[in-house]
Order: structure tokens, then C-alpha cells, then sequence
């Protein structure tokens, strides 16, 4: 009888309670940094540059050492990112003009879309960069779509391309935030559009000046890549991108504690233009690309103090991340390559953002997930492709077979059980050239690309003949020992072979 009513009083409870069953899947939130390389954060070594509240999520967390983007640039990373696809096997995913139409299909599972079926509220607030609206891209003007909202966000919060390239507008959900329907925004990537001052005629107006490209429409004294015209009052401060997107994520934070969500907190920091907030301005003493790591940081440690206040802290995994390795002098005179002061922004690697050598993709990863994740530091072998495969794992879903097809299962390295993770990772670089790292490999296909690009000088990393590296000896790309092993070379140049034909 006692028993009985035990029974009846837990079920009740449980009734009672309808978000207890939806309560134990743990919230997400992925803060994917822009450009930061593998040695911009003091928890990975970095001395000239302080990063407290990331370090305090890794120290609490568990660190890793060998994960990586899919792609040594943005478009393709995301692309891989939330598609659990490879962004080379589909043409047309390289870095996006603003202008671009949506370049995920719309009918095709992807991380959000996977997670919402989960029961998960998904939301994205920052730079996107994956296209939005139907082919020929989209009416500004009107409904943007489609975009987030139709493959798998609940919410959105948007720089369409990039901080550098027009349209300079926030986009939330389907519209541009504060349009005046008697300006309208006009973008072209091709011929001038309006009349408004270029970084080509008119330097004089410029706040920051372009070192390389960004010489069209000036937007808050910054000239841009792309022509824009109109929207003058939705057009966003650059200083101020850091404030309203962290405010933006606390509100979804807020808005959605009572449910699972997962958060893609995309930041503009600390991809160009470099316009931190003035109280980060010359805090750093590396200019504004050290100035914009400390704003980064400051973002975390923001979404960090949220997440504690509502009592979420346990039952939230945070991961931080990067799309693409380091760039210094990515356009702008922005003092980044004087003030550098001996801090090395791919930490050991060699090579940077664009390129084949692993600072291209191989970047911070930090998980952190209180009382499932022990804290420490993993070597083990991650790919961002992967999270579709293994959040589904976490969250229950089954994928079919012809969902995410390059994304496994690697949870257990993601929660430091494996210390192994993936058999091989494949980059990307620029120009396509792909590479594979296996156990202390590193294979770089032959490719007729550039070997620097000039203007960023980074070693691109292509070479007409195949590359060997062995990472566990020479971690800094500098000996090609291909010669030496042919039958690795035959190896992973035949892995890469069956990997092309899938
Ligand atoms: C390049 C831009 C660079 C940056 C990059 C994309 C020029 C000369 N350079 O083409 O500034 O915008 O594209 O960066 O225009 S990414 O992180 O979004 O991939
Ligand atoms: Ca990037």
C-alpha cells in the first residue's frame, strides 16, 4: 500500500514537472571564434596576450590538441560544420561572396536541424556566411529566406556574410533589424551600385585604411568588399558588433533556459575589420587584433556569467572553437603585423588561415561539461564534421544513411573517454588542395597552387610534388620526408583516392 503510494506520488511529480523528462538532455552552446589560430589563447600557450575567462572554461574542461576545422577558410568550415558533409565534394562552398544565395539545401539534415528534432530549441547569433535567400540571392528588402530558419534554427541573429563585406546590417530571423522601407538596401558584388564613397576614390574618409581589397562602399569610415547602398539607419557600428551579439546570445540564453537549446554563438572577433570596443582599445599592446582576442574573451566570460546565474552551469556543455587558423594582415592597415611583438598566432604550426600546413585547420577546441567532462587535455585526433554524428549519439537521434555521411560518432573522444578519436582527419586549404593527418602523418596532395600568398604572407603549403610530414618529430611541417617513405606516401595518397570517389 505504502509502495503504491510512493509510486503515485513520483508520477505525479513527474506530471507535474513536464520539462523534467526534456531537462536532462544537456544545453549546447558552440562558440565558433573567427580566425583564431592555435597559439591566440594564454591556455594554449600564448604569453603576450591574456585570455582568463576561455582559460577558465578549459581548466574546468577538458582541452584538446589535435582538432580541426574542416577547411583552412570559413565558408567550407561552417558548411562541413553543420552538414556533417565535406564542403569539397559540393561546388560553389567556397568563401561566399554577401551576396550569395543559401548554400545548404534546404531538405538535408544538418546540427540544428538534427537537434531540434531532438526537442532542442537552436538558435545562431554572428556571422554567417553561408548564403541566404533562393538562387540569384536574396531581395533585402523583404523576406530573407532561406536562411537559418529553414534548415533547423529556431532563431537568428545575423552579419550575413562577414564583418568586411557588405550587406553591413543585422539580419534577425527573416528581416534586416531597423530598415527604413524608404531606403532600401542595395548590395551588388559587381558593378558600383549608389553613390556613396569607395576606399578607391575617397581614402581620405577612412578611419582604418585597406591594405589589400576592401576598397569598395565605406561603411563607419571602414571601406568593405561589395558596393552597398541604402539601410543607412539599420547599418551596424563596428565597435559595438561584440555588445549586441553577446546581448543577443544572453537573451537567448534567458528566453530558452526552461527547455534544451543549443546556442551557435558565431563571433565576428577576430576576423577583419579589427574594431574592438574602445575599452578594449590598446589593452592588449598587439594592436587591434590583440585588443579583439580580449574582446573575444570578454564575450565568453559574458555568455559564461549567464549561464551561472540561471543555474545552468551543470547541464550545459560549452565548446569553443575556430572556423580557420591565424591571419595577421588580412586587408586592413590595421597594425597587426607591427605590434605582433613575438606572439606566434598558429603557437608550433606552420602556415595560417588559407593554408594546406596544419596552422590552416588545426585550432583551439574546448570542451566543457561539469562532472561529465573530466578536466584536462586530450591528444586525441577531432574533426568539427564530426559533431553532427556525435551530438546525435548524445541526444538520441538515429541519422539515415544518407544523412552526414563524412560525420562519425566520435563522442567519447569529445568527452575525453577515447583518447584516440577519429583514424584521419582531411583539410582543406584555398585553393581545394586536401591533406590528410593519420597517426603522426601528414600527407599533402601535390598541387600546382601558389606555395605564399603574398599579400596575407602565409606559406600556402602547396607544392607541385607530394609533402610527408611527420607531425610527431617535426610538428612544424619542416621536413618533407616523402622520398624517405614511399609506402605511406601510396598509403594515404590512395586513402585521399577512395575518400574523392565516395
Ligand atoms: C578574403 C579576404 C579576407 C577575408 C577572407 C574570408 C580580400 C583581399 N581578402 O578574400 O579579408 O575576408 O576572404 O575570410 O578580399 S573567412 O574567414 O570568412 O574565410
Ligand atoms: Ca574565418
Amino acid at each position: 500500500m505504502r509502495n503504491t503510494f510512493l509510486l503515485l506520488f513520483f508520477c505525479a511529480a513527474a506530471f507535474l514537472s513536464p520539462n523534467s523528462q526534456a531537462q536532462q538532455k544537456p544545453n549546447i552552446i558552440l562558440i565558433y571564434a573567427d580566425d583564431l589560430g592555435y597559439g591566440d589563447l594564454s591556455c594554449y600557450g600564448a604569453t603576450k596576450v591574456k585570455t582568463p575567462n576561455i582559460d577558465r572554461v578549459a581548466a574546468e574542461g577538458l582541452r584538446f590538441t589535435n582538432a580541426h576545422a574542416t577547411s583552412a577558410t570559413c565558408t567550407p568550415s561552417r558548411y562541413s560544420m553543420l552538414t556533417g558533409q565535406y564542403a569539397w565534394r559540393k561546388t560553389g562552398t567556397g568563401i561566399a561572396p554577401g551576396d550569395a544565395a543559401l548554400l545548404i539545401p534546404t531538405n538535408r539534415i544538418t546540427l540544428p536541424g538534427m537537434l531540434q528534432k531532438a526537442g532542442y530549441q537552436s538558435g545562431v547569433v554572428g556571422k554567417w556566411h553561408l548564403g541566404l535567400g533562393p538562387k540569384g540571392g536574396p531581395d533585402w528588402n523583404a523576406d530573407i529566406k532561406p536562411g537559418p530558419l529553414e534548415i533547423g534554427f529556431n532563431y537568428s541573429f545575423l552579419l550575413p556574410a562577414t564583418g568586411d563585406r557588405v550587406p553591413c546590417v543585422y539580419v534577425e530571423n527573416h528581416r534586416i533589424v531597423g530598415l527604413n522601407p524608404g531606403d532600401p538596401v542595395q548590395v551588388s558584388y559587381g558593378e558600383p551600385i549608389g553613390t556613396e564613397p569607395t576606399g578607391k576614390a575617397n581614402p581620405e574618409l577612412l578611419k582604418m585604411k585597406y591594405s589589400h581589397g576592401h576598397d569598395q562602399t565605406i561603411i563607419n569610415g571602414v571601406s568593405r568588399i561589395g558596393y552597398m547602398s541604402g539601410g543607412k539607419s539599420a547599418r551596424w557600428v563596428d565597435e559595438e558588433m561584440a555588445d549586441v551579439l553577446t546581448g543577443k546570445v544572453n537573451q537567448f540564453i534567458e528566453t530558452n533556459q526552461k527547455k534544451p537549446f543549443f546556442l551557435y554563438f558565431s563571433t565576428h572577433d577576430i576576423h577583419v575589420p579589427r574594431m574592438p570596443h574602445s575599452r578594449f582599445v590598446g589593452k592588449s599592446e598587439m594592436g587591434p587584433r590583440g585588443d579583439a582576442i580580449l574582446q573575444l574573451d570578454w564575450c565568453v566570460g559574458e555568455v559564461m556569467k549567464t549561464v551561472e546565474r540561471l543555474g545552468l552551469k551543470n547541464n550545459t556543455i560549452i565548446l569553443i572553437s575556430s572556423d580557420n587558423g591565424p591571419v595577421v594582415d588580412d586587408g586592413y592597415q590595421d597594425d597587426a603585423v607591427a605590434k605582433l611583438g613575438g606572439h606566434k598566432p598558429a603557437g608550433p604550426l606552420r602556415g595560417g588561415k588559407y593554408s594546406a600546413f596544419d596552422a590552416g585547420t588545426r585550432v583551439p577546441f574546448i570542451v566543457r561539461w561539469p562532472g561529465k567532462v573530466k578536466p584536462g587535455t586530450s591528444d586525441a585526433l577531432l574533426s568539427q564534421v564530426d559533431l553532427l554524428a556525435s551530438l546525435a549519439v548524445l541526444t538520441g537521434q538515429k541519422l539515415a544513411k544518407i544523412d552526414a555521411t563524412d560525420s562519425f560518432n566520435t563522442l567519447d573522444a569529445l568527452l575525453g573517454k577515447d583518447k584516440k578519436g577519429r583514424d584521419y582527419v582531411i583539410e582543406q586549404a584555398l585553393n581545394n588542395t586536401l591533406s590528410v593527418v593519420k597517426g603522426n602523418w601528414k600527407y599533402i596532395e601535390p598541387s600546382n597552387g601558389p606555395a605564399v600568398q603574398k599579400n596575407t604572407n602565409t606559406e600556402l603549403g602547396n607544392n607541385a610534388q607530394p609533402q610527408l610530414y611527420n607531425l610527431e618529430s617535426d610538428l612544424g611541417e619542416t621536413r618533407n620526408v616523402a622520398e624517405q617513405n614511399p609506402q605511406v606516401i601510396a598509403e594515404l595518397a590512395d586513402l585521399l583516392k577512395s575518400e574523392k570517389q565516395k
